[in-house]
């Protein structure tokens, strides 16, 4: 018998330049599957002379290894042949989209402030929480140590809801109560969220504004935590070169309580309008947890100690940003929003 193996090569090469993918797997049976010219072959070694078998058998592999390669340049071919044709039918002119001026809209100042100076307590370990904008005079006062006759309790200060004792926070601290009363230490949480106070607007004041609060508790918490978070947070939000100090202050709900100020950014700390000649602009206050407060969402104050602070945002942007009038946050002004 005499088998001419280039000749199988031949009309393979042949078959396979004219194949298409759906041709083509047909082919590798032909040549290649159970019943295959080449693994026929194969079969008939056995019956050969020694000699012969190893040059046909050689000759065989070669074969097959040849064929075995070309189906798979040809499958490789025809199937990015078939992309391409597919992605051009599909092919969609987007450029008259662009022939029209793109007016996308931005967050507001205001949302950016408080994204910011919160990703910032964030990457300290701190995570976000938010509750109610109604509050009983429990989470919003008692809870908080602020006395039955704290002035802040005033009809005057408070938003109380008609025919009821509840009133709109005044704070965005009753939120950690909620939290406090509902998770044993550790807890570091900041909050953000809008707040009322029943006053008068003008330049520097609204009744309703915005603060992040925030808080710290844990064994072993001491105002040297409270002094390095916030003077971090102050210079990653202000820049790394500003100056701050803390001041002694009162707050209800802290004891001791400070204020934070930094260097006047206008005058460079000469004293101007801006700081009031003192060289200084108060930015947060702060200070460590008062027992009152542990006591009222039953935490044990022999064994937990924290932190807690509080900034008005609509302060800290105007700081920031120049901002000298905080009705302009709310009046939606196209040019004024447009700047930031
Ligand atoms: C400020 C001062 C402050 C707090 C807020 C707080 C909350 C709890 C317990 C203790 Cl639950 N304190 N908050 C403490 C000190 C100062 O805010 O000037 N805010 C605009």
């Amino acid at each position: 018998m005499k088998i001419d193996i280039n000749e199988i090569i031949n009309s393979a090469a042949g078959e396979i330049a004219a194949a298409t993918l759906q041709t083509l797997p047909e082919l590798k049976l032909k040549y290649l599957g159970k019943d295959g010219e080449i693994t026929k072959i194969l079969k008939t070694l056995k019956i050969l002379k020694p000699d012969e078998r190893k040059e046909l058998g050689q000759k065989a592999n070669e074969a097959k290894k040849i064929i075995e390669q070309a189906l798979e340049n040809k499958e490789k071919e025809l199937s990015q042949k078939a992309i391409q044709e597919k992605t051009a039918s599909q092919k969609v002119d987007i450029s008259p989209i662009f022939y029209f001026p793109v007016n996308s809209g931005h967050f507001h100042i205001i949302t950016k402030t408080i994204e910011d100076i919160s990703q910032i307590f964030i990457s300290l370990g701190f995570k976000i929480a938010k509750g109610p904008e109604i509050e009983t005079d429990w989470y919003n006062f008692q809870a908080l140590n602020h006395p039955e006759d704290h002035p802040a309790r005033d009809v005057q200060d408070t938003f109380y809801l008609q025919g009821s004792k509840d009133l709109l926070r005044t704070h965005t601290s009753p939120v950690q109560v909620h939290v406090m009363q509902n998770q044993k230490p550790p807890v570091r949480v900041i909050v953000p969220g809008r707040v009322f106070r029943n006053e008068a607007s003008d330049a520097s004041h609204s009744s309703t504004f915005h603060q992040i609060e925030g808080l710290f508790v844990n064994q072993n918490v001491t105002f040297v935590d409270l002094k390095s978070t916030l003077a971090s947070f102050v210079k990653k939000f202000f820049g790394q070169n500003i100056s701050l100090r803390f001041r002694p202050s009162f707050f209800p709900f802290t004891e001791p309580s400070a204020e934070v100020d930094v260097q006047c950014f206008f005058c460079g700390g000469k004293g101007c309008g801006v700081c009031k000649q003192s060289g200084w602009i108060e930015i947060l206050g702060c200070g460590m947890v008062h027992p009152n407060v542990f006591k009222a969402v039953e935490y044990d104050s022999e064994n937990y100690t924290g932190f807690a602070f509080g900034m008005g945002v609509e302060r800290i942007a105007m700081l920031k940003y120049g901002i000298d009038d905080i009705r302009l946050f709310y009046e939606n002004d196209l040019r004024f929003l447009r700047q930031f």
